[in-house]
């Protein structure tokens, strides 16, 4: 069975810097030119404790683009055996190569990923994940069947084969994003076969979720069904990064072995005490083909404090509320998505399906919102009034609702739910 209690503070700390160690010594002798010249300050023997770790310099999502496509692979191509990319905003794809090694504790981590949340290995595995560049399909396949599970390779899309093969296998542990194991729940309902499925246990991921989004798709699979987080990115490995478990909701554990976090003030980089809210950083400890030291992922995070439950190590850090750049500046006030959808799922006469709308068409950015009703028989002007009066409360910004009939907005069912869309002109972006 894979590992899914970690090790204890004081040989942890001791493996983390002898690996971190050994990586910054590859890292200047590999004769990669991208490190010889980030690491030209750095001599590798310095590197002798954890607190060494703040004075090497970071990697940021600009180098793998400036690097592109290959420029920081450490290893030579004969050695490496797959690659995956992640579609970047900005046009060039982000690419990652793996050596069979790197294959091989990118298994390890999701098997650990999935036993932690109580996978088994005489588990059906129904891998909803998209299949491809995207690193979540593969990723997870590999960690099924690590584990030893039966993976089904059915990928994102396609609803009406997915409940046929939940229903017709019992599968009872999915994994999938949250949006779309939300719909595959909702069409479940619609087509009244939600009873005859087996599902028990989500593997969710791949997108910021919050609290409330949790209870309603825990509600939408009809109880009896726990919803858990599974963090990770392509640059570091894809998913696998860390893992909820059922008993420590909340709580992410960082498989701290394979990459080792801190979290930073974005603005000054400084590391911040435990417990304080800031950016995630990474540094991957054994990855061979490309390696990244002190990664900013642009996730916000705190790492938690406190031990979480008895003989278990890892290092835990708080669900991720959403990423830097996410944040929208309205009328001089920072505001993220993720506070927005906080409010919608807090209130009761709310579906589970919204859209942020970001007009820039004016002189001031406005905001909107729309969002589905939830199954419920309350006045919409009264839902309405109430949702905009907390959202100025919280946001201090004025944000206008339009609730539309619950099932009427359009629904993700390949890939990442969008859940902000610009307006530059009079097209609705929301159709
Ligand atoms: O999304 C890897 C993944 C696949 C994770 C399947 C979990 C499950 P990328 O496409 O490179 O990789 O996107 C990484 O997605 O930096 C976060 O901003 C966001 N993200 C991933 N997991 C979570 C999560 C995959 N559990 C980016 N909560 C990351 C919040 C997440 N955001």
């Amino acid at each position: 069975m894979p590992d899914t209690v970690g090790l204890p503070a004081e040989p942890r700390a001791a493996l983390q810097v002898e690996r971190l160690r050994s990586l910054v010594r590859r890292l200047t002798t590999c004769g990669n030119t991208f490190w010889s010249e980030r690491l030209s300050e750095v001599d590798p023997s310095s590197v002798t404790t954890l607190q060494d770790l703040p004075s090497l310099p970071f990697t940021v999502k600009a180098d793998l683009r400036d690097t592109y496509p290959l420029g920081m692979v450490t290893t030579p191509l004969t050695d490496t055996t797959r690659l995956h990319a992640s579609s970047g905003t900005s046009g060039k794809p982000t690419i990652v190569v793996y050596t069979p090694h790197d294959l091989a504790v990118w298994a390890e981590v999701n098997a650990r990923s999935l036993a932690l949340a109580g996978t088994r290995p005489d588990d059906i595995l129904h891998n909803g994940y998209g299949y491809g560049l995207f690193t979540g399909g593969l990723g997870l396949h590999y960690g099924g069947e690590r584990l030893g599970c039966t993976v089904v390779p059915v990928s994102g899309g396609n609803t009406a084969l997915q409940l046929q093969l939940l229903r017709d296998l019992g599968s009872r542990v999915m994994s999938a994003t949250p949006s779309f194991s939300l719909l595959l729940a909702e069409r479940a309902r619609e087509q009244e076969i939600l009873g005859d499925l087996n599902v028990e246990i989500g593997i969710l991921g791949a997108e910021p979720w919050s609290e409330g989004m949790r209870t309603r798709i825990q509600d939408a699979w009809g109880g009896g069904f726990t919803a858990l987080d599974i963090y990770g990115l392509s640059e570091v490995i894809g998913p696998g990064v860390a893992m909820e478990a059922p008993d420590d909701l909340g709580a992410l554990n960082v498989f701290d072995d394979h990459f080792l976090p801190e979290v930073v003030d974005p603005e000054s980089g400084e590391v911040v005490p435990d417990g304080e809210w800031g950016e995630l950083v990474l540094t991957t400890l054994t990855k061979q083909a490309m390696p990244v030291l002190r990664y900013r992922t642009g996730d916000i995070t705190r790492i938690l404090p406190d031990p979480g439950p008895p003989d278990r190590h890892w290092t835990r850090i708080a669900r991720l509320t959403g990423r830097s750049d996410d944040m929208l500046v309205v009328r001089g006030i920072n505001v993220y998505p993720r506070q927005i959808e906080t409010v919608l799922m807090d209130d009761p006469d709310v579906g589970a399906n919204y859209a942020i709308v970001v007009d820039r068409r004016g002189p001031m950015v406005e905001l909107r919102v729309r969002a589905e009703l939830g199954d419920t028989t309350a006045e919409i002007p009264e839902v309405t009034d109430r949702l905009q009066k907390v959202l100025m409360d919280r946001l201090r910004v004025r944000t206008p609702v339009e609730l539309v009939p619950p099932g009427s907005m359009p629904r993700t069912e390949a890939g990442k739910v969008k859940r902000v869309f610009e307006q530059v002109d009079d097209t609705d972006p929301l159709g």
